[in-house]
């Protein structure tokens, strides 16, 4: 792809209407365009970001034998009738009519629809467990949307349900969904912390969000730092081991805002290991048992041959909301300097030729080059414009694609220079670059 033709309109300046690093970045760069308050389109730069996160959470998801289904968007009011949500969600819900003047809506959750999926085909406690998830646009009518993606009217997010027999299989999926959270969470470069949390409109009494820190997040938490040292390292899917790794994490107090007691904060944790931050909630599980089974009647014949509520839990990944997380964890403000983990970035590497007027050989040699690293599947785009090479350099910096080839003075002979966002310069055959581009996948 040469970047003349691509559709990455750049800023030269940051939006002032911007107030946290990701919202600025992900305009300046061209990644978002706000169509209304809340709502945004993904430009190719940041939906490809997007899709990239979409797809390591649906590897994670499925190697804990979770399946993927989709829903619609839009619900009948009816479920929610049955559940006592309709009234109960408020504001937050977008209420639709359709011509037939039906009470619809635009899905801020799925627990209802999901429910209702799951009762009309499961009716034996040997089909269980069910962990189902979708990856959708949700809609909720925030108060106050803000921070451009992180806080929107409509985002995209991963949510699972896990449908089991009884309590104690219940809070197995959960852990799996524990589980699973660390290791995604690993491979986007984020240090997610579980923290105990307030369950609000979904209900139960089970709840962990996952924070990452950031001064411009939202949660307000207190914690004890030792839980920054631990690590999902080791944790098979198996009982004993993930109830081993929850109560691993859960030794050390940490907890958001709602949770908060004083008294307990500081008997359990001493002076220097206290960390009061903010931090962004980039998950969020719920535990709630028959919270929603038992008015939806969503029972299974157990093996004795009575029939039981189903018990449940919900486990949501803010997939949009990642994308402004990844930045507010890994921008460079002050240099304007941005690296994307290799799994997500929107380009894994950008050729940069020097271009004279009336010498087409660098963008040739650019060109070539392009074509092979194809064959290795390797993302990149190339410079093609007659802008400096300090400032194509500065551009790629800013976007945040995390290697260079630079085809300027430098590369001469067989070798090329080679360089790595935020780092010196090196000169490397290609074979030595395709090598280190490989390895970086195959850990990916
Ligand atoms: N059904 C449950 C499953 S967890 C649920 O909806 N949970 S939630 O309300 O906590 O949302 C799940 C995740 O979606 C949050 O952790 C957050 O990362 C993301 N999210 C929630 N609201 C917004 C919003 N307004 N803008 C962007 N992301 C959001």
């Amino acid at each position: 792809m040469y970047i003349s033709k691509s559709f990455i309109p750049i800023l030269k300046n940051n939006p002032s209407e911007a107030k946290i690093k990701s919202h600025q970045l992900m305009l300046r760069v061209g990644m978002i365009k706000q169509s209304s308050t809340g709502i945004y389109s993904w430009l190719p730069l940041g939906f490809k970001v997007m899709k990239k996160i979409e797809q390591i959470v649906r590897e994670e998801q499925n190697k804990i034998g979770a399946q993927e289904i989709l829903m619609p968007t839009i619900q009948s009011s009816e479920i929610w009738k049955e559940s006592g949500r309709y009234d109960d969600y408020g504001d937050e819900m977008l209420r639709i009519k359709d011509r037939q003047d039906r009470e619809m809506l635009y899905g801020p959750t799925n627990e209802e629809l999901v429910t209702d999926i799951f009762r009309s085909s499961i009716k034996s406690y040997k089909s269980l467990p069910q962990l189902l998830y979708h990856i959708q646009w949700k809609f909720r009518d925030e108060v106050r949307p803000r921070f451009g993606i992180m806080r929107c009217r409509e985002f995209y997010m991963k949510d699972a349900y896990s449908f089991d027999v009884n309590d104690t299989e219940a809070l197995f999926s959960y852990n799996k969904f524990f589980l699973s959270y660390l290791k995604t969470f690993k491979r986007l470069e984020l240090t997610a912390i579980p923290m105990a949390a307030d369950t609000g409109p979904i209900g139960g009494n089970l709840s962990h969000e996952f924070i990452i820190l950031a001064e411009t997040g939202e949660s307000k938490i207190f914690t004890d730092k030792r839980i920054f040292d631990l690590s999902s390292e080791g944790s098979d899917i198996e009982k004993n081991s993930l109830e081993k790794l929850r109560k691993k994490y859960e030794q050390f107090y940490s907890v958001t805002d709602e949770k908060f007691n004083k008294e307990k904060f500081e008997k359990e944790v001493t002076k220097e290991n206290r960390l009061i931050t903010k931090g962004i909630e980039v998950g969020h599980i719920f535990y709630f048992g028959d919270k929603y089974s038992k008015p939806l009647n969503a029972a299974v014949d157990l093996a004795g041959g009575k029939k039981d509520f189903v018990k449940m839990g919900s486990y949501g990944i803010g997939v949009s909301r990642l994308v402004g997380a990844i930045i507010e964890a890994k921008y460079n403000e002050k240099d304007e300097i941005m690296k994307w983990p290799f799994s997500v970035a929107p380009y894994e590497l950008a050729i940069l030729p020097m271009i004279n007027k009336n010498d087409n050989s660098t963008l040739e040699k650019a060109t070539k080059i392009f074509k092979h690293l194809e064959k290795y599947d390797i993302d990149t785009i190339i410079d093609d414009t007659d802008e400096n090479l300090s400032s194509k350099i500065k551009k790629f910096n800013l976007i945040g694609v995390p290697y260079q080839i630079i085809i300027g003075k430098k590369s001469e002979g067989d070798t090329l220079e080679f360089k790595e966002v935020g780092k010196e310069p090196k000169n490397l055959t290609i074979d030595q670059i395709i090598k280190i581009l490989i390895k970086l996948k195959i850990k990916n």
